[in-house]
């Protein structure tokens, strides 16, 4: 078990981020809930995880499930009471496992009751909560876009106003230039480190500083002088590690971001790698060049090394599942899976393990009607009403669409895969027959008892945590390999993204270095189809 009051923790932490809506249903509502979450505990400790990210939980409509937040305080009846959360995070602390709350401080639902006082009249106290501008009906300030599609601009009439808002309607945006919004977020934030949390997932966190007049929505002017205040007013206890979502960063913004000297986050989630497959409009897929994907993690690795701290991750809520996206969900679903997880968790910083990623769980494609997610059902209805062919719209929501993530969690082959006695609320995946943690804990070979030796192999050598990263073969369209050093240790890892075998040289240096981890009995010949391995050299065994 980890020491988490020591500083830095989190850097020697693998966290897995849990989905509350489709993890474990256990009163027959067919929607996971808290105390689903706690019977579940064992297997998680089994896994090895240190914290569990775990995804809003509060009052809420459920408009975008979950991050349009009502009540900050309170939890969404249907997965159950703030007792069920006490014990969550007692329960999980038994077991060295801390729970990382998701905070959406970027806006709340427009049926929190700061909303709903805001929009009764201009001078109401709650009323600059929000960002309003007066304006005539049809004639919004200005012509931006909502995330998932639309004006970002909604009309009050009775205010002869607009609010702004960059995700749907129903999820007015804060307003951060007052110091009230900033006070009140502050306050229900050590509302839940007063709970013993151990630390949040800050949702759209470059986001907050916008200036809607001059069109700015990532990286706004304040924003780097509200992420100190957050850490010095809120982040109150030692110990406390913080996560924040950026799309918009690159290696100099995540510097500060991570700035070592804990003055503002402990590690931002940045996208620029899960960008590299899409063009033009969203969820237009291309196929992933790998130099490029290499060059990503390079700049990312060595920029960050020694001056700010990286997340690692492939898969999320928002995100297609990695092995349908980068692997191979076909023959070569268990290899590709284990493939991806060595060449990621290899590498330095903290890793993410998204519920089911470590199943090798894969994409799903639903008829259109049995979509839930706003994203998904805004985008058919938009493309295909401005004329876009309706199986070039599928094709992107099959590749890219949310609801891949959000398919209940496959934990037996039984009725509705053990995630719940009744039909859930969006369809299991049928391979959950042959894909299910029941199957994989009774196969040595499986995908998770793979996750759990990288877990464990980065608790038993330093090098994983501190060494430096070179990449090797920066050109190969096919393998990427790449190795990790400090003065006394030396790891080699080296991954074949394709279903051919590909002749590899090891370096001479590594000739007889130890197997660490592999997804093949150890082979002395070519790569074989996603064959991926881990060597390891020290200086002292030399
Ligand atoms: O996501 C931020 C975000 O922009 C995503 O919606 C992403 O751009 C898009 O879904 C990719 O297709 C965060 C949360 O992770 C997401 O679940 C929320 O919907 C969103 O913020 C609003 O809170
Ligand atoms: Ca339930």
């Amino acid at each position: 078990m980890l020491d988490k009051t020591k500083r830095g923790w989190w850097k020697s932490a693998v966290f897995y981020q849990i989905y509350p809506k489709s993890f474990q249903d256990t009163n027959g509502d067919g929607v996971g809930d808290i105390p689903g979450i706690i019977s579940r505990l064992d297997y998680l400790e089994q896994l090895g995880i240190d914290g569990i990210w775990l995804s809003p939980v509060y009052e809420s409509p459920q408009e975008d499930n979950g991050y349009d937040i009502s009540d900050y305080e309170a939890i969404y009846p249907p997965f159950g009471t703030m007792e069920d959360m006490e014990k969550l995070i007692r329960e999980a602390e038994k077991r060295g496992i801390s729970i990382i709350m998701d905070l959406v401080l970027n806006h709340t639902s427009d049926e929190h009751r700061w909303f709903q006082e805001a929009r009764k009249s201009r001078d109401n106290p709650y009323h600059d909560f929000y960002v309003w501008r007066d304006g005539r009906p049809d004639c919004p300030p200005n012509d931006m876009r909502g995330v998932f599609g639309g004006s970002a601009w909604t009309y009050v009439p009775h205010l002869g106003q607009y609010y702004f808002h960059q995700f749907a309607a129903k999820q007015p945006d804060l307003n951060w230039d007052n110091p009230a919004v900033r006070e009140a977020l502050y306050q229900m934030i050590r509302f839940w480190a007063g709970k013993g949390v151990g630390g949040f997932r800050l949702d759209v966190i470059d986001q907050i500083a916008k200036v809607p007049d001059e069109k700015i929505t990532a990286n706004g002017p304040r924003l780097h002088e509200f992420l100190r205040e957050l850490s010095e007013k809120a982040f109150v206890r030692e110990g406390l590690v913080s996560v924040g979502e950026a799309w918009s960063a690159d290696v100099e913004r995540a510097k500060q971001f991570s700035n070592p000297d804990g003055s503002e986050l402990s590690m931002v989630f940045q996208f620029e790698h899960i960008c590299l497959d899409q063009k033009g409009e969203k969820w237009d897929v291309i196929p992933l060049h790998l130099p490029a994907l290499k060059r990503c993690f390079d700049r990312w690795q060595r920029g960050l090394h020694n001056c700010g701290w990286n997340s690692l991750f492939m898969d999320n809520h928002d995100l297609p599942r990695i092995v349908s996206r980068w692997g191979n969900d076909g023959a070569y679903r268990v290899e590709s899976a284990k493939m991806l997880a060595a060449m990621l968790h290899g590498m330095q910083g903290t890793p993410y393990i998204y519920q089911g990623e470590e199943l090798g769980m894969t994409n799903i494609r639903l008829p259109i009607d049995q979509y839930v997610d706003l994203e998904i059902k805004n985008l058919y209805q938009e493309r295909t009403a401005r004329g876009v062919p309706e199986e070039e719209v599928l094709r992107s929501i099959y590749a890219r669409g949310r609801d891949n993530a959000r398919t209940p969690m496959q934990w037996t082959d039984g009725d509705q895969a053990g995630f719940s006695d009744v039909r859930p609320w969006l369809p299991v995946n049928p391979n959950y027959k042959t894909v299910n943690a029941a199957a994989a804990l009774e196969d040595p070979d499986s995908t998770f008892y793979f996750y759990q030796k990288l877990i464990a192999l980065r608790k038993q050598y330093p090098i994983f945590q501190d060494g430096s990263f070179t990449l090797l073969l920066p050109e190969d369209e096919q393998i990427f390999a790449y190795r990790r050093d400090t003065e006394k240790e030396h790891l080699l890892v080296v991954c074949n993204f394709t279903p051919d075998t590909i002749p590899f040289d090891r370096p001479a240096e590594f000739e007889n270095a130890r197997l660490l981890l592999s997804n093949y009995e150890q082979g002395t010949g070519p790569l074989r189809p996603y064959e991926a391995q881990i060597y390891y050299l020290s200086e002292e065994t030399q």
